[in-house]
């Protein structure tokens, strides 16, 4: 490089520092844009002030109406609220006078009958009370009696238990016996083939029909000498065999009497008497010496009669 070209150089880097440097005082002194409208007139920019503080006064007036509005919507909604707070507490305090209400009916009525219980209760005592001084020597006996009764039964339970025991092995050996009794007469019927000459068999049973005539006693003892009793009816098949072996107007002296008291009428072999073939209007009792003893029509029905009379009889044994 030559010393001229040198010189210019150096010359052109000042003009442009020396710029560069006014810039920047420029630029610190106002904003470009402001100065630029500024820089106009004082009038526009007393406009443009204006306009800056209707916008700002219209703003502010539309903060201030949302605002209000916001304000208005919570009073309401406060004031809404406050009105349901209102309502929701008298509706909880009707029902709670309505339960209360309700509960002072009931406790009144339960006061009233434990009020009755307690007066029946106090009678009761005093009814006692007033029991309690009449009673003086006579209680005291009687209680006494009470509980001597009361050691009477504990001592005479044991004595039942074992009675009633008693009774039932009685009982149990009596139907045994029963059943016993039963086989032998079942046996016995079994082996009676024939009854002894002039007796008539029925039914594993021999009868005497008699030709002559005795007083009921002694046809009785007639009877019993030959290991057999005057007859005894306890069928109507039995009653029809005996009636079938009348002829006549013949009647036979029955095992039938009431001598030992009159009305109550028994068998000789002392079974009582159930099943009857009384004749129409017996036993009616007449005559001088009464009728305790029975007779059987050929129809088959029975007569009282006199036993003094002398009658024809019937015997009657087992085979
Ligand atoms: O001999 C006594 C007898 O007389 C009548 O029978 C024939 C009586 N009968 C009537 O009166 C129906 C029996 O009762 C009486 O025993
Ligand atoms: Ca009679």
């Amino acid at each position: 490089m030559s010393q001229s070209e040198g010189a210019v150089g150096t010359y052109k880097k000042w003009d442009f520092d020396a710029r560069m440097e006014v810039e920047k005082q420029d630029r610190r002194k106002v904003p470009k844009g402001v100065l630029s409208l500024l820089a106009f007139s004082p009038e526009r920019a007393i406009t443009l002030l204006y306009v800056l503080l209707a916008l700002a006064f219209v703003l502010f007036t539309t903060l201030a109406i949302v605002n209000l509005q916001r304000v208005s919507a919570a009073w309401e909604a406060l004031e809404q609220a406050r009105t349901r707070s209102e309502n929701s507490h008298a509706t909880a305090w009707h029902n709670l006078s309505e339960v209360q209400h309700a509960l002072d009916q009931q406790l009144s009525a339960e006061l009233e009958v434990i009020h009755s219980r307690l007066l029946n209760v106090s009678r009761e005592v005093e009814n006692a009370r007033w029991k309690m001084t009449q009673c003086k020597a006579g209680c005291g006996k009687e209680l006494s009696d009470r509980v001597r009764v009361l050691e009477e039964r504990d001592t005479l339970e044991p004595v039942l238990r074992q009675l009633a025991e008693v009774k039932q092995e009685q009982s149990r050996a009596s139907a045994l016996l029963d059943a016993a009794l039963e086989g032998t007469r079942n046996l016995s019927e079994i082996l009676c083939t024939s009854c002894p000459a002039g007796w008539q068999q029925f039914a594993k049973t021999c009868y005497f029909f008699s030709d002559t005539t005795k007083p009921w006693p002694s046809a009785a003892d007639f009877c019993a000498g030959f290991n057999a009793h005057l007859a005894v009816i306890d069928s109507e098949q039995e009653n029809k065999f005996l009636a079938n072996h009348i002829m006549g107007n013949r009647v036979f002296w029955l095992g039938l009497t009431d001598a030992h008291k009159e009305g109550d009428w028994q068998w000789v072999d002392g079974r009582s008497l159930s099943l009857t073939f009384w004749n129409s209007g017996e036993p009616n009792n007449v005559g001088h010496h009464g009728e305790d003893c029975v007779t059987i029509y050929s129809s088959g029905h029975w007569n009282d009669a006199t036993c003094s009379n002398s009658e024809a009889w019937i015997c009657e044994r087992s085979c």
